[in-house]
């Protein structure tokens, strides 16, 4: 049933959309950009997970359609804030979709049809997705650097963390889980994790983003820690593309 849903819903369109969560720099609270996130609203299933939404899409061949419509719909609206000229948009990116021979086509004539230029996307690959695609994926990722897209590593310290991914990957970011944020600043174990992933990345010359940010002290802990971008409920959550069009405009 959800997996023909699915299949009508890309058909039609109606019950998808990106949501945004608006992204901040460390340094002066300015925003710097928005996290896109699928949500899926079905007239009987009602709201289907993200998670869930992509692991049927995974399963009955429906990625390619739904990712590629992800992609063109985050491009598509991140090319009208502040006229396409600063704000990057972030994209989930599933396992499958990194594995399509034609990805890195499909990105680059997604980026000129919807005129999004290539370092205003940043493609965000859970560990588990890079384990998945070691070696076929990793000829893409390097490509889609050098064309300008930049690569984060989401979830990071959660899944089956290699820190070969590091060295051989041209990765720019990494975004600390908010597994490990949710206990600051009391507890001892985050409070060294967190200190070790912002040290590891800044070594190598990544910036490191904060996720899941939900009180004002776990902020200020992140900020004096050397965090790069903070994200959160404390900030903004996610909220439907014309209302992150409206903030973006309201915000210098
Ligand atoms: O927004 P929410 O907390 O419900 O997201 C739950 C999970 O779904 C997150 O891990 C997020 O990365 C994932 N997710 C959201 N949108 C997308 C998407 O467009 N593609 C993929 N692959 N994952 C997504
Ligand atoms: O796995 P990924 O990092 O892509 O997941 C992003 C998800 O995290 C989004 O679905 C978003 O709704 C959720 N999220 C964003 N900010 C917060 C937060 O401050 N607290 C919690 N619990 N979840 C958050
Ligand atoms: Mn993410
Ligand atoms: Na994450």
């Amino acid at each position: 049933a959800i997996e023909q849903a699915l299949r009508a819903e890309l058909e039609q369109g109606t019950g998808l959309a990106l949501h945004y969560q608006p992204v901040f720099a460390a340094n002066d609270q300015s925003m710097v950009g928005a996290e896109a996130l699928l949500r899926w609203t079905h007239a009987e299933l009602g709201s289907v997970s993200p998670l869930e939404a992509v692991s049927v899409a995974e399963d009955c061949g429906l990625i390619a359609p739904l990712g590629y419509w992800v992609m063109r719909t985050a491009c598509r609206d991140a090319a009208q804030w502040k006229g396409g000229k600063s704000l990057r948009v972030a994209v989930n990116i599933s396992a499958r979709q990194l594995g399509d021979p034609q990805f890195l086509e499909r990105v680059m004539d997604i980026l000129r049809e919807e005129g999004l230029p290539a370092h205003l996307l940043e493609i965000e690959l859970t560990e588990t997705v890079l384990m998945e695609n070691m070696e076929a994926g990793a000829h893409t990722l390097h490509r889609l650097s050098q064309l300008g897209i930049h690569l984060a590593i989401d979830d990071f310290g959660t899944g089956y963390s290699s820190l070969a991914y590091l060295r051989q990957l041209p990765m720019r970011r990494l975004k600390i889980d908010r597994s490990f944020v949710k206990d600051l600043p009391g507890q001892e174990h985050s409070r060294a994790i967190v200190t070790a992933i912002v040290a590891l990345a800044h070594s190598l010359g990544l910036q490191v983003t904060a996720e899941g940010v939900e009180t004002q002290e776990q902020a200020d802990y992140l900020v004096r820690q050397g965090c790069d971008v903070l994200q959160g409920y404390v900030f903004a959550r996610p909220m439907p593309a014309p209302q992150f069009l409206a903030l973006q405009a309201s915000a210098s």
